[in-house]
């Protein structure tokens, strides 16, 4: 099968040709510092979620553009599928994975810069919120590393602090692959190689956010419907990027070194302190001839939407793996989950809700309704909750599971952290008969609303 040629200048094209109104390119210097993030504020202020190119950004030689995943209608299109249609394209493509095939000559090595020529000062310095730290960050960084027990190769994103000219924090967070692997490497007493690729259409963002036992190239594959071309790094030889990607950096994540790192405002709306994390250091840095950045604004939209199509999947197939009537799994807000169920036990909004919890370090609160719930306002889920809920039954309770740090309420940089399950599913059994209030559909019919009002308006 021919491999792939899609990359994200193929998917600013797309946007050009097909969603003119979905792109504003910003000619005018811009500052790094604050100033893209206020942009996109604004913006989504006013209900506006466009991709946005700085063309000039102070600082740096390299376009910057951000919110490229902002809308679901560009993942869509980056998809190429319906609105719609996003759950079951991922379901398709995780079930057909396609293997990456390796390429010899990549774009993205058309510049290198290796050992004592790695400066990451060339890249932009872009800072978002005014209690982050100072340090400037990468936040559209996709992580490849591979399991030293295995040979598997894992992808994910992981928010990247630039420390100095070669070295960077990484936030890891336990409960993640690439903190397992890291793990292992330190008790073999090894660094991890790493490489970071930064320059991806939507497709491979949302495939390297599949989370479970496949390799993520090949659910980028999957998506995709042709293999990925990958390249060799250039230091870090065990490892293979994206030949199309704009930019790499290649290094290792020290297994002793820690570094001060944050705060960094996330997801959740909130920075949580300055912490250490492991060092990475950077033996070499490749780009295009002509590298456009990529950014995602933390903590806005496309930093929430992005990461929905493989968390949506993977909870629904979670939830389905002990309960088959689950229907559909709404993320209603950070750390929390509304699965609608046609519930065929009792017993089964339980086993969601401990399936749940156990499998993801961002499902802290699950609630489960009925499934006829679906795209009901929140007050008829509050109503739903009051009428089906016995506290003292119906609300589960954990006291110690693994859970993000980046939650404020989490009183430890471990994760550590309560979590909760409430079962608001109307009962199979009633203890007492109930009679839902109704009034005789033909006297119903029977009533005159013109004759009762008089002609009033
Ligand atoms: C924009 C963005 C930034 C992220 N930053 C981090 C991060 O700094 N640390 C982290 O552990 N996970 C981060 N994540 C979450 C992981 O990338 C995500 O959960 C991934 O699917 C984990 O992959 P795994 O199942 O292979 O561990 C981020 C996700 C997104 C979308
Ligand atoms: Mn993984």
């Amino acid at each position: 099968m021919e491999a792939s040629s899609a990359d994200l200048r193929t998917f600013l094209d797309r946007v050009k040709k097909e969603r003119r109104a979905d792109l504003v390119e910003v000619e005018r210097q811009v500052s790094p510092r604050y100033e893209t993030a206020a942009i996109l504020e604004r913006l989504e202020d006013h209900k506006r979620s466009p991709l946005l190119y700085f063309k000039n950004v102070a600082g740096t030689s390299m376009p910057v553009v951000t919110n490229i995943c902002g809308s679901l209608g560009r993942i869509a299109l980056g998809l190429d599928v319906h609105l719609r249609e996003i759950g079951v394209r991922y379901g398709e493509a995780v079930a057909h994975p396609i293997s990456p095939v390796e390429v010899l000559e990549a774009p993205v090595q058309e510049v290198s810069w290796a050992h004592d020529q790695v400066d990451l000062s060339i890249l932009p310095k872009l800072n978002y919120h005014q209690d982050d730290a100072v340090e400037p960050y990468l936040t559209a960084a996709i992580c490849v590393a591979r399991d030293p027990e295995t040979a598997h190769v894992n992808l994910s994103f992981h928010r990247l602090m630039i420390a100095s000219r070669n070295t960077t924090g990484i936030l890891m967070e336990p409960g993640k692959h690439l903190h397992a692997i890291h793990q292992k490497y330190a008790q073999l007493g090894r660094d991890m190689p790493l490489a970071v690729f930064v320059g991806a259409p939507p497709a491979w963002s949302i495939g390297a956010l599949y989370s479970g036992p496949l390799p993520e190239y090949e659910v980028i594959g999957g998506l995709l419907k042709a293999p990925l071309a990958v390249v060799e790094c250039l230091t870090q030889k065990e490892l293979f990027v994206p030949a199309r990607a704009e930019l790499v950096l290649e290094g290792t994540v020290s297994s002793s070194v820690m570094i001060d790192e944050g705060p960094f405002g996330e997801f959740t709306g909130y920075g949580t302190g300055r912490t250490k994390t492991p060092q990475f250091t950077v033996t070499a840095l490749t780009h295009r001839r002509d590298p456009i950045f990529q950014d995602i604004v933390s903590g806005r939209l496309e930093h929430l939407l992005l990461p929905s199509p493989a968390i949506e999947y993977r909870t629904l197939a979670d939830a389905r793996s002990v309960a088959p009537g689950t229907k559909w799994v709404q993320l209603i807000a950070p750390l929390t989950a509304l699965i609608g169920l046609e519930k065929h036990d009792e017993g089964e909004p339980r086993r969601i809700i401990e399936k749940l919890l156990r499998a993801d370090i961002y499902a802290k609160h699950i609630l489960v309704v009925d499934a006829s719930l679906f795209g009901v306002e929140l007050r008829e889920v509050f109503v739903s909750m009051a009428l089906n809920v016995q506290a003292t039954e119906h609300v589960y309770v954990y006291a110690d599971e693994q859970g993000t740090p980046l939650d404020p309420s989490c009183p430890n940089d471990r994760g550590r952290t309560a979590k909760m399950g409430i079962d608001a599913t109307s009962r199979l059994v009633h203890s007492r008969p109930l009679t839902k209030n109704r009034i005789p559909e033909e006297i119903l019919a029977s009533v005159n609303i013109q004759e009762i009002l008089k002609g009033r308006p």
